[in-house]
This record gives C-alpha cells, structure tokens and sequence, in this order.
C-alpha cells in the first residue's frame, strides 16, 4: 500500500507558529506597558550577547587569540581565560547602547561597571556570569552564559551598589544561556521556565518548551566527587547512599549550566559544597547560584543551602535522601 504522508516534512512545520522571545515576554507579561517593553527589550539585548558569544565559540579554535589564558587572575582568584574577557565585553557593549541598564556586575569585573549616560532612564542592574564552566571552552566542550536582572533600589550615591546584596527573591528575572550543540536560552520573569533554541538560519531564538517542570525524581546526582574528602561526613554520607543503592547514575560536565539543564529537563540534583580551599563552596551566589534557583523554583524543584554553614547553596531536586 503506498503511504499518503507527504515525503518532505517542512522544516519549521506551519502547526508551530515560531514565537520569538522578545514576542514572548510581551505576552507573559500581557501588557505594552513602558516595563513591560523594557523587559522585552532586555531579553532582547541578552539574546544578541549570546548570538556574538555563540558565533565567536563555533570558530574559537579557528581565530587568533581566542582562546587560552589571558595571565589574569580575576576577583575570585581564579585564572582568566580570553573568551572570558571577550564574553565580558559583549555584555558591556550591548547593554551600553540600550539606555536601559544602568549597572552591570559580573563575576568577572572587580567592581560593577556603569554606564552613567543610562542611569536617568534605566533603573536596572544585570548580574552574570559571561562563560560559566570555562575550562570547557578550549577542548570545545559545553558551557554558557548566567544572568539575572534586579531593579537598582536607592540612588547608589557612593556607587558601591550595596543594594545588590539583597534576597534572591529580588531578582525580576533569571535566566542561562547554554552553547551545546544548538545553542538554547531558558529564562524567567517568574512566570514559570520556558527554553529557546537559536535557529542560526533565522538568527531569531525561537521557543521550544514553555513552562518546563522539573520530573519529580531523577536518577541524576552531579558533584565533582574528586573533592569527596574535603567534604562535611554529611555528604559524604549521601554519596554513599547513592553509590550503594540502584537507580542513580553520576553526570557532571564541568560547567554548571550544563549539568543544571540536564537535571532541569531529567531530574535530579547538583551539589557543589565546601572544600578546605572554598569553605563556602565554589559557586558565587550573586551571578550563578541565585538565578539557577529563581529557575528552578520556578520549575517547582528546590535549593538547599545545607544546614552547616560551609556547604554551599546549592540547586536540589527530586532525589531521596537516606534515611
Ligand atoms: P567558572 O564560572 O569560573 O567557569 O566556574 C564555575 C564552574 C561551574 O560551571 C562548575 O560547576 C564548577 O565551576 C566546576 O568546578 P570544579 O572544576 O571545581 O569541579
Ligand atoms: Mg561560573
């Protein structure tokens, strides 16, 4: 019998009609309103810093200096590579021409960087990690881009920005970006999580999951287990448990944004907690570990800070603990 299904599947299928994300946010927010245009138009500007950060990584190997350390050690103490600086900059340059963003503070700048001239219009503050997981970036291995935006309280006169210290629940919207084989920008206003793929043939990121919920259990645990004696008995005990019993399996890629989306998407749970060199654990609560949990509460999974003040927070979902 001869099939009557068409032979050629379009490749964007009529039935799904390509929403963008800036056309997104406006119907989350089911408003024109000046905030609402300007969050719309925010997103916007994140979506064209990753689009330059994503080009620039696809041919990294291929351009002079791109890639290696730039023999800088940044605020966290930790060796600066080029696409970090480079990625730091696209930031910086897009936003400079917004008017919207008044301050901006990423964990790769020592003191948060101003862009006076749109400071009488644009009340906001964007906080992110330009290359997150960047010892991945010279083997060609995933990484991505964090970010998070706060609206700037007080007048910040002696430009220290002390209101960005501030309860996570402050954050007006979180979102990462992760350049893996395609590159996909999940994000929140609060209004549940919903993830975006680049079409490089469009050069638009067009939606591909709205209001993704994280599964209830997942088999994921991801931690570097290299560190497993540095760590409190009390991990140490739940590694074990998850070691001795059937049904769990260990992920970790090294870059945080990465393991985050598989457990977003698979369940599962990340924990980065203190080490003797990092007693308060590795990851930076302001660019990284504040707006993955604003995600992922948002996904209906949860954070632990743990209950010694040494471990990290940390994201948690959906796997039992021993008894
Ligand atoms: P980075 O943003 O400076 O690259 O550091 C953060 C990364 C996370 O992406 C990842 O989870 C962690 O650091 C990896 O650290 P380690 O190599 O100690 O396992
Ligand atoms: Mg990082």
């Amino acid at each position: 019998m001869v099939s009557q299904e068409p032979s050629i599947v379009p490749e964007h299928s009529l039935d799904r009609d390509c929403t963008t994300l800036s056309r997104h946010v406006l119907q989350q927010l089911q408003s024109f309103s000046p905030d609402a245009q300007d969050l719309s138009a925010i997103m916007n500007r994140i979506a064209l810093a990753a689009k330059l950060i994503a080009r620039r990584l696809s041919r990294a190997g291929l351009v002079a200096g791109a890639l290696g350390f730039t023999g800088e050690v940044n605020v966290q103490g930790e060796s600066v590579k080029k696409m970090d600086v480079y990625a730091n900059d696209v930031f910086i340059s897009v936003f400079k021409q917004s008017g919207l963003v008044c301050r901006l503070a990423s964990e790769e700048m020592d003191d948060p960087y101003y862009i006076p001239e749109n400071c009488p219009i644009g009340r906001y503050t964007l906080l992110y990690d330009p290359i997150d997981g960047s010892s991945n970036v010279d083997i060609n291995l995933n990484v991505g881009s964090i970010f998070s935006i706060r609206q700037q309280e007080g007048e910040d006169l002696d430009g220290k920005a002390q209101d960005l210290l501030q309860d996570g629940h402050k954050q007006i919207a979180a979102g990462y970006v992760l350049y893996g084989p395609a590159t996909v920008l999940v994000y929140s206003i609060g209004r549940g999580v919903h993830s975006f793929i680049l079409d490089p043939s469009l050069g638009e990121f067009i939606l591909s999951q709205e209001n993704i919920r994280i599964p209830e259990r997942g088999p994921v645990y991801s931690t570097n287990e290299g560190n497993f004696w540095q760590w409190d008995e009390a991990i140490r005990d739940y590694t074990r448990y998850v070691h001795r019993h059937e049904g769990y399996t260990a992920r970790y890629s090294g870059a945080l944004v990465g393991d985050f989306h598989r457990i977003l998407l698979q369940g599962g749970v990340f924990l980065y907690p203190g080490t003797m060199k990092k007693p308060e654990g590795k990851l930076r609560l302001l660019y990284e570990t504040a707006p993955l949990a604003f995600l992922m509460e948002q996904a209906g999974g949860g954070l632990v800070r743990g209950r010694k003040t040494s471990w990290t927070p940390f994201p948690i979902a959906s796997m039992p603990v021993p008894p």
